[in-house]
């Protein structure tokens, strides 16, 4: 991060400064863990007066935000203060120390944790950003993964399985929606960003993606499109609850090559299929998603897994 963001971030003005109480109230840390680490580690005010009235200057603040965000994300507290003091960004962290972050994490263990049922490292250390509700260390985890992995492998390893414990817990204690919400802000600021990257389409041939009427959940077809820019795909994507009639309107104007639909909860009616049939040019219509039953009918193609459908598209339109 760099100081100006970080500057930004703690929104307090210049010159203000903080007593070791307002501190520990903006960080939500306990104010015997200021003072330790002040102790232990050289994170305390940085002014030179003496006695019991040192207060934070912005700067000291700042410093304390990435003690905070790293010994979250599971470092020590002597590796997160070294770090907090060099002045480096968070964002040097390499993807080797990230995984031993959510290694930790994964043996750390805790009650405040999503499920995790063959996760790896990373994705342990991304749910535990998400229940302390750490937007931009969520943010950072996942761009700096897509940056390194691509899209599709980082979702395929690290989003996935945490969207399906995040899942799993709201099944399970109803509780959670704050953390599912914020995840996926987190998520589509990343995936917007990368698609919106691309500057110079391959592609003429049309790709429409949407989810049909009353389905919210587009996550899967955000990756689409930031996985499809990673290889100078454009799409056009309509995103959650299309109407049916919308929908085929979209098509007619647009003639796209490949129209990929995307439903997490049942499907009420596949009637639009047959819709879509009757268009001419006809689209190649891909499914996907647990909300499609067993009634597609034979010309669609059902696909299983984002790297499948981002397979699949490519092969149809370049
Ligand atoms: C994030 C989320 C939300 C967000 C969506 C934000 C957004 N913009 O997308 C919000 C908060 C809006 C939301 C709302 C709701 N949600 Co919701 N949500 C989820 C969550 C956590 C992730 C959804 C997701 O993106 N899944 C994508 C992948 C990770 O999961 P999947 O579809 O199961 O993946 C399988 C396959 O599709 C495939 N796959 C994986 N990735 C990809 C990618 C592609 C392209 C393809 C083709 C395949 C594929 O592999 C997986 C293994 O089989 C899921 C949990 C879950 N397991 O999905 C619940 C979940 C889908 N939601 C659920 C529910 C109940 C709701 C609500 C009804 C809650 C409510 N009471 O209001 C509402 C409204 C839903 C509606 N009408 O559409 C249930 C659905 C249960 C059901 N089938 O009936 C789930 C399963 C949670 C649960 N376990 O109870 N939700």
């Amino acid at each position: 991060m760099s100081e100006r963001r970080r500057q930004e971030e703690i929104g307090l003005p210049e010159s203000s400064t903080l007593t070791v109480a307002a501190v520990a109230r903006r960080l939500g840390v306990a104010p015997a863990t200021l003072r330790t680490w002040a102790r232990r580690y050289g994170l305390g005010p940085t002014d030179h007066l003496a006695g019991s009235h040192r207060r934070y200057s912005k700067t000291d603040l700042a410093r304390l935000v990435v003690m905070r965000r790293l010994t979250h994300e599971g470092l020590s507290p002597a590796q997160a203060a070294e770090f907090a003091l060099s002045g480096r960004s968070s964002e040097d962290l390499a993807v080797t120390e990230l995984d031993v972050v959510g290694e930790r994490l994964a043996r750390a263990g805790g009650g405040r944790v999503v499920p995790l049922r063959e996760a790896s490292a990373a994705a342990r250390g991304l749910a535990r950003a998400s229940m302390t509700l750490d937007a931009h260390g969520i943010t950072e985890v996942l761009r700096r993964q897509v940056r390194t992995d691509g899209v599709v492998l980082t979702w395929e390893s690290l989003v996935s399985p945490v969207l399906i414990g995040l899942g799993e817990r709201y099944a399970s204690t109803g509780e959670g929606v704050e953390v599912e919400h914020l995840f996926s802000e987190c998520l589509t600021t990343v995936l917007h960003a990368t698609t919106a990257s691309l500057d110079q389409p391959r592609n003429t041939a049309q790709v429409l993606l949407a989810c049909p009427s009353d389905e919210q959940h587009s996550l899967p077809l955000h990756a689409v499109s930031a996985a499809l820019a990673e290889r100078g795909v454009l799409v056009r994507q309509l995103g959650m609850r299309m109407p049916d009639g919308a929908l085929l309107a979209a098509v007619r104007r647009s003639g796209p090559a490949i129209v990929m639909l995307y439903a997490s909860m049942p499907v009420q009616s596949t009637e639009v299929l047959a819709e879509l049939a009757k268009v001419r040019p006809a689209p190649r219509v891909l499914v996907g998603g647990p909300g499609w039953g067993r009634d597609v009918p034979p010309f669609v193609t059902r696909v299983e897994s984002l790297s499948e459908t981002v397979e699949e598209i490519i092969a149809s339109i370049l």
